[in-house]
């Protein structure tokens, strides 16, 4: 495998796609890779601020909480983009790019106040300015709404409770929107779209032709 960090920093992999979609799975494989580093989400930071849980609060009651969980997602998304390695490749669950995503939801779903929005906004176009966030690549675990819905439903995480399908499909609209149709935000690096609806099996072939992509091998 042939080490592509470029310059003093990692060649930067993001998996992106819906609420469900397999990211965390789909970043374990990443584990056994050489010369990679791992980034999960860090939602256990998001349920413990302070000992407040934040996500929880967010689900509960939008309209109070959207906005400050939503800021505390961009900080922490931040400080994984920017800290240090000295591994060639890193690999991150999302990225600050598509926390926009769920601020473009906020907005839509009238959860955020446009004064709010506006300040995420800002915040989100200083820090892209003023740090060195990059992408090198994405990949997009593409799923259709039905399929995550259940997967979240099985997995249960608490704080989801009230998810509900039409909110997975507004989520998948965007994230298309995005990355599919490329007609919402800009993209920044290229990206891999994956058929995510298929099961754990056939990702982990999807894994294996995406690494040999990633790792030139
Ligand atoms: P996801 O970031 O989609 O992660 P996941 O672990 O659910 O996905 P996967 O199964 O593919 O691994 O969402 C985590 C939770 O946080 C989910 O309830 C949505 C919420 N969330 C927001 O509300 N706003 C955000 O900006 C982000 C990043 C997540
Ligand atoms: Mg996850």
């Amino acid at each position: 495998m042939s080490p592509r960090k470029l310059g003093n920093r990692p060649y930067t992999v993001c998996i992106e796609g819906n609420i469900g979609s397999g990211k965390t799975t789909f970043l374990s494989h990443f584990k056994k890779c050489e010369n990679t580093i791992v980034i999960e989400e860090p939602v256990e930071l998001w349920r413990d601020v302070s000992g407040t849980n934040l996500l929880e609060l967010m689900y509960k009651d939008p309209s109070r909480y959207a906005c400050t969980f939503q800021s505390y997602v961009q900080l922490t998304m931040l400080q994984l983009h920017t800290r240090e390695t000295s591994h060639p490749y890193k690999v991150m669950e999302r990225s600050i790019y598509s926390v926009r995503c769920f601020i473009e939801n906020m907005k839509r779903m009238n959860v955020l106040q446009n004064v709010e929005a506006y300040l995420l906004e800002k915040w989100y176009d200083w820090a892209l300015e003023n740090t060195k966030v990059q992408a090198d690549l994405i990949v997009y675990l593409r799923t259709t709404p039905e399929v995550v819905y259940q997967r979240m439903r099985t997995r249960a995480r608490k704080e989801e409770d009230c998810v509900s399908l039409d909110y997975l499909k507004l989520m998948h609209q965007i994230h298309d929107e995005w990355l599919y149709d490329r007609t919402l935000f800009s993209v920044p690096s290229p990206v891999i779209t994956l058929d995510a609806d298929k099961n754990l099996e056939g990702m982990l072939e999807e894994f294996r032709v995406c690494a040999d992509k990633i790792f030139n091998r």
